[in-house]
């Protein structure tokens, strides 16, 4: 088989992609997709994902010509992945609480984390041009993170004692926004702090999800220099020294 990813690493959702792969040993092709052209609404982009977004998984058989099986969602990649390639299945139970407990992680990664935090304050700053942006958006991410200290309460991962895709999904989101919009401040959220820097031990997890953050914190921080100012001198100014692992 192959394994064609297509993506930007700026993306989180393609990064939590790149996690699984990595963390399965599997070997993959990075399509790289510039969303600033405008390539993902190119014709045959749209014929593979009518809706449009990264990331996209393309799964060749052996020897074929054709075209591959597609999927997008990296929730659906991640755990078709594991399902398909993994030896066992460490990064998604087979077992239904577990299971379940891991399903319902991605899916607060997808509707809350991502699409009501992450999306919003995307599209503020990126499509509407904010130079600043309003405290109730940050609380709103702050909840996020309370919910995760929660969810961290006696586990060292997000579903329980053992790393999941649940973890790759949720962390490319919270270390972007650490770098971002919202530091995770060790002294309010311990326990989010001790994961985010436990992930981060992964052999593959700088090549894999740091970059692709440091680089989209970057951005963000060159259109919201009034923000950059008072708050995320010293977060910034660890990234530039390469530290901020978590
Ligand atoms: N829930 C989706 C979110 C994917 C998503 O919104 N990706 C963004 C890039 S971070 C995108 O492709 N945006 C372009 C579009 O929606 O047209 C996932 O986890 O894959």
């Amino acid at each position: 088989m192959k394994l064609i990813l297509y993506g930007t690493e700026t993306s989180p959702p393609v990064r939590a992609v790149c996690l699984t792969l990595r963390a399965l040993g599997l070997e993959y092709e990075f399509r790289q997709v510039n969303m600033q052209a405008g390539e993902h609404l190119d014709a045959e982009f749209v014929r593979k994902n009518p809706q449009h977004t990264v990331p996209m998984l393309e799964d060749v058989p052996d020897g074929s010509a054709e075209e591959g099986q597609c999927i997008w969602d990296s929730h659906a990649i991640c755990a078709y992945l594991v399902r398909k390639y993994g030896k066992n299945d460490a990064l998604y139970p087979k077992e239904y609480f577990q299971r379940a407990i891991v399903d319902q992680r991605l899916h607060f990664e997808s509707g809350v984390l991502f699409h009501s935090g992450f999306k919003q304050l995307q599209r503020l700053v990126f499509k509407e041009n904010a130079t600043e942006i309003p405290k109730e958006k940050i609380s709103e991410i702050h909840q996020g993170y309370e919910l995760l200290e929660q969810f961290l309460s006696g586990n060292d991962y997000v579903a329980g004692a053992q790393l999941t895709i649940a973890d790759f999904s949720i962390v490319s989101t919270i270390s972007t926004l650490h770098l971002t919009y919202a530091p995770v401040d060790g002294t309010k959220y311990p326990k989010l702090s001790a994961w985010l820097a436990r992930v981060a031990t992964l052999s593959y997890y700088e090549e894999a999800n740091l970059q692709g953050a440091r680089a989209l914190a970057e951005k963000v921080r060159a259109k919201l220099p009034k923000q950059f100012d008072k708050l995320w001198h010293k977060a910034f100014a660890e990234i530039k020294g390469g530290a901020g692992k978590a």
